[in-house]
């Protein structure tokens, strides 16, 4: 379906604007989605933009697309101003996950249905949204884990362990970090001995992996929220003149294009997968609540985990 991949441009109905002249929904009974996403801070999130804008294509759904550029204030304002225009749907990955019960209370009594799609919210009032579209981040963070404590059942000393956080705040970020301390919990040889944010970019994760290499003179594993952190961090990593994927043990989550290379090519060690193709998911919950239909109120994306070997036979069909 996806095979077009992020060759994809030029969805004209999908101009990044969201202040825009456009009054009303236009002429046609056409449903109006308004999506509010987080920003272009990884491969993860092209490829999550790619697949809602062709799926909104593909499902005949007019998308008002606004790039928040990972701040929260800019998704407040978009999410007003999607409220101001009547869309009919209300779509939104929060980057942080507090303070938006103001923002989804309004939504709520515009009448306009609101999903969260990829990311949670903190909010008791569950009635402020529709459902959840998204991955177990905890799940992902603990599958991480848990093929360290594998990988590591035979050490007799301390394994030092650096992690490299998303976004502060964000649900990945929290729920990763908690599904991995867990796992490792099984085995005390296990710490981690620092842990930063890299706010899930590449210039992040190089910049504080620079840090932790300056701080730490023995470092095994470095766990990374992201691909992206990570594939910023290796190049610090051989920039300390140590080799990626055997001095330092490398764990990511995502497994974009670029991570499983790294994972193909024995720099990165292990990758939980989570998903960004989310677009049609969404457009076809986006007309269930259009149309007043139940939905339920989570609803999970299909994940699995990658190691070297399945790395490297599963990289010539990779969708993104
Ligand atoms: O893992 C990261 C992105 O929210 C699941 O955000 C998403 C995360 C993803 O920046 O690469």
């Amino acid at each position: 379906m996806l095979a077009a991949g992020l060759l994809v441009t030029g969805l004209g109905a999908c101009a990044n604007s969201d202040t825009g002249g456009d009054a009303g929904t236009g002429g046609d009974d056409k449903l109006v989605l308004g999506f509010s996403q987080v920003g272009a801070e990884s491969g993860w999130r092209t490829a999550n933009t790619t697949s809602v804008k062709e799926a909104a294509a593909e499902a005949g759904i007019e998308l008002k697309f606004d790039d928040a550029q990972q701040k929260q204030e800019n998704q407040i304002k978009a999410i007003r101003n999607f409220i101001q225009q009547k869309v009919d749907v209300i779509a939104f990955s929060p980057v942080v996950e507090s303070g938006w019960d103001t923002v989804l209370k309004e939504a709520k009594d515009a009448g306009i249905p609101v999903i969260l799609t990829d990311r949670a919210v903190d909010s008791a009032d569950k009635s402020l949204y529709k459902t959840f579209l998204g991955s177990d981040f905890v799940k992902e963070g603990r599958l991480a884990g848990e093929w360290l404590v594998e990988e590591t059942k035979s050490a007799t000393g301390p394994v030092n362990i650096v992690e490299l956080q998303g976004t502060t705040g964000s649900a990945p970020a929290n729920d990763r970090k908690k599904g991995f301390g867990e796992a490792i919990a099984a085995n005390p040889n296990l710490k981690i001995i620092a842990s930063q944010s890299g706010d899930f970019t590449r210039a992040g994760g190089k910049a504080v992996m620079e840090q932790f290499l300056k701080a730490n003179p023995k470092i095994d594993v470095l766990f990374a929220h992201n691909d992206d952190m990570g594939l910023g961090a290796l190049e610090a990593i051989t920039a300390a003149g140590k080799v990626p994927g055997k001095d330092i043990k490398i764990i990511t989550v995502d497994a974009v294009k670029d991570g499983m290379q790294a994972l193909a090519d024995g720099k990165f060690n292990f990758i939980a997968e989570c998903s960004p193709l989310l677009g049609p998911q969404l457009m076809d919950l986006a007309k269930k609540v259009h149309a007043g239909e139940e939905v339920p109120p989570r609803i999970e994306t299909e994940e699995t985990t990658f190691t070297q070997q399945t790395a490297k036979e599963a990289l010539p069909t990779r969708k993104y």
